[in-house]
């Protein structure tokens, strides 16, 4: 009898970079083989769910984040079959599997895209965002919102990279085409998502200008596409063309959406998600009168208490989480560097010993800090790429860039996982990394903190344990009668 799953509303939900987690055949790239060999680690430490950053076939404009087919797996991470042994080996253990939909937009290699492109009457044509003039958005990656198409002579719409074409939600048949892909992976297995970008899904109504009538390069347009009036709706629609119910466990990237706002996505009985990511914590870092990173005690555990009391009368919890693969470290931006260990272990116990969906991203479980470059060459997130040579052409000098970088980009907490610091490559690849293992980061190595009584790595199977324990009398009241718990995959 397999072991039963936890309660969604307070699991454990670890989310995995597959190309940095662990490679399985040597060629450098983190892979699912590589992946499920590690499953028992990872139950070990208490977690019983995995989201996997997306793993589909991609010509990887932004790693992943830009798919040219949602129904197959990327050769670099291994095949169907592997996928299969990954969910197979995932329910043997009592773990779910939820996969990261990009549902906002596709590849330009997606052959919706492809079709849609192809001429002005393209049946496809109105599943994107087409213009014979742009407007005055600037995209969220940088520079204008448009690129101009020579071919059929109009702009189409991207909020992230020019090779990311937005997906025209208000269509019906993009929402239907979408919910098949989501039911696809459903009938395969998958118990949830993490939705990507979900609250830009929605665009003001004719896509007007930022600041109309007034002449000027791109403008920030978030008020146009953030968390718009009606957007509830629409996700709503797919998820129930999707047959996602309430028993799968779903995550929505909600930046833009209040705690206020959220009992209408997550509440008891309408919701549609389980869970909302939201972008609270990614602002409140700061520096003392020395210079030394700190973070706002006050407003961490304000938003806290405000996600937690918005919810809990609506039978819901919040998401817990600190880290992810868009942001720096935790233990970088939050303590002094020869403190970071106990920082590790006081920032894991003030989270995640609260009421709510417990989110860890790969490493934080080891205090790793932020990877350290020494070279710009050793970057690989285009959206640094592009980065740099924006500084670049501003007349900034390499020494500064290199600095910058070093605070701000994705790349920092998505370099490889060391996972024992007597095996080359820190036990990653026997080949080299796709993207250089920080040397510093081999003594926090997996299998010698496991060793390590004092631990980064032993405290949070310590806290995550006492959350196992505790569940049930944690759940607020009425909370256990309203909410199906324990529930198992339909695959078993
Ligand atoms: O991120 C959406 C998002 O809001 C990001 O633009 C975020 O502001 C940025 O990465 C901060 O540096 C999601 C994914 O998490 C991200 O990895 C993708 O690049 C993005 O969507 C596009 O799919
Ligand atoms: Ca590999």
């Amino acid at each position: 009898m397999p072991p039963r799953f936890r309660p969604w509303q307070e699991c454990v939900v670890y989310t995995v970079w597959p190309r940095s987690f662990a490679d399985g055949n040597g060629d450098g790239i983190g892979d699912l083989p590589g992946l499920t060999e590690r499953l028992d680690e990872l139950r070990w430490l208490g977690v019983d769910a995995l989201w996997l950053a997306p793993i589909h076939p991609s010509p990887n404009a932004d790693y992943g984040y830009d798919v040219s087919d949602y129904l197959d797996v990327h050769p670099d991470f291994g095949t169907m079959a592997d996928f299969r042994t990954l969910r197979d080996e995932l329910h043997r253990r009592g773990m779910r599997l939820l996969l990261d939909l990009v549902i906002n937009h596709t590849s330009v290699r997606h052959p919706w895209f492809l079709a849609s492109r192809a001429s002005r009457t393209s049946a496809k044509r109105d599943w994107y965002h087409w213009r014979a003039r742009p407007n005055d958005w600037e995209s969220i990656f940088g520079g204008p919102a448009w690129t101009w198409d020579e071919a059929t002579g109009e702009y189409y719409l991207h909020l992230f990279f020019p090779e990311q074409p937005d997906l025209d939600w208000s269509n019906p048949a993009v929402r239907q085409a979408l919910a098949e892909i989501a039911r696809f992976w459903l009938d395969e297995g998958v118990d949830g998502f993490r939705f990507d970008a979900l609250t830009v899904l929605k665009k003001e109504e004719g896509l007007p200008d930022v600041t109309p009538g007034e002449p000027g390069g791109p403008r920030p347009a978030w008020s146009r596409f953030l968390a718009r009036p009606g957007l509830l709706d629409w996700v709503r629609d797919f998820a129930e063309r999707a047959g996602i119910t309430r028993d799968h466990l779903t995550l929505g990237e909600a930046n833009g959406i209040a705690a206020t706002d959220a009992p209408a996505w997550v509440g008891e009985p309408q919701g549609p998600l389980s869970a909302l990511l939201h972008f609270e914590l990614w602002h409140i870092d700061t520096t003392d009168a020395q210079g030394r990173p700190g973070l706002d005690t006050r407003a961490f555990s304000d938003t806290a208490r405000s996600w937690y009391r918005a919810l809990a009368p609506h039978g819901a919890l919040p998401a817990l989480y600190l880290e992810n693969h868009d942001l720096p470290r935790i233990v970088s931006r939050w303590a002094p560097p020869e403190r970071r260990a106990q920082a590790a272990k006081a920032f894991a116990a003030a989270t995640y010993l609260q009421r709510g969906l417990a989110v860890l991203y790969q490493g934080q479980e080891l205090g790793l800090p932020n990877a350290r470059f020494t070279r710009s060459s050793d970057l690989r997130d285009p959206l640094s790429l592009r980065r740099i040579a924006a500084l670049r052409a501003q007349g900034m000098s390499d020494a500064a860039i290199l600095a910058e970088m070093n605070r701000s980009a994705r790349d920092l907490s998505r370099t490889p996982i060391p996972w024992d610091a007597n095996r080359p490559q820190a036990g990653f690849s026997s080949a080299e990394p796709w993207q250089p293992m920080d040397p510093a980061h081999i003594p926090l190595a997996w299998r010698q903190q496991r060793e390590d009584e004092d631990s980064v790595l032993n405290f949070y199977r310590a806290i995550l344990a006492e959350r196992h324990t505790k569940r049930q009398e944690l759940l607020p009241a009425g909370l256990t009668t309203s909410v199906p718990i324990a529930r198992q995959s339909t695959t078993q």
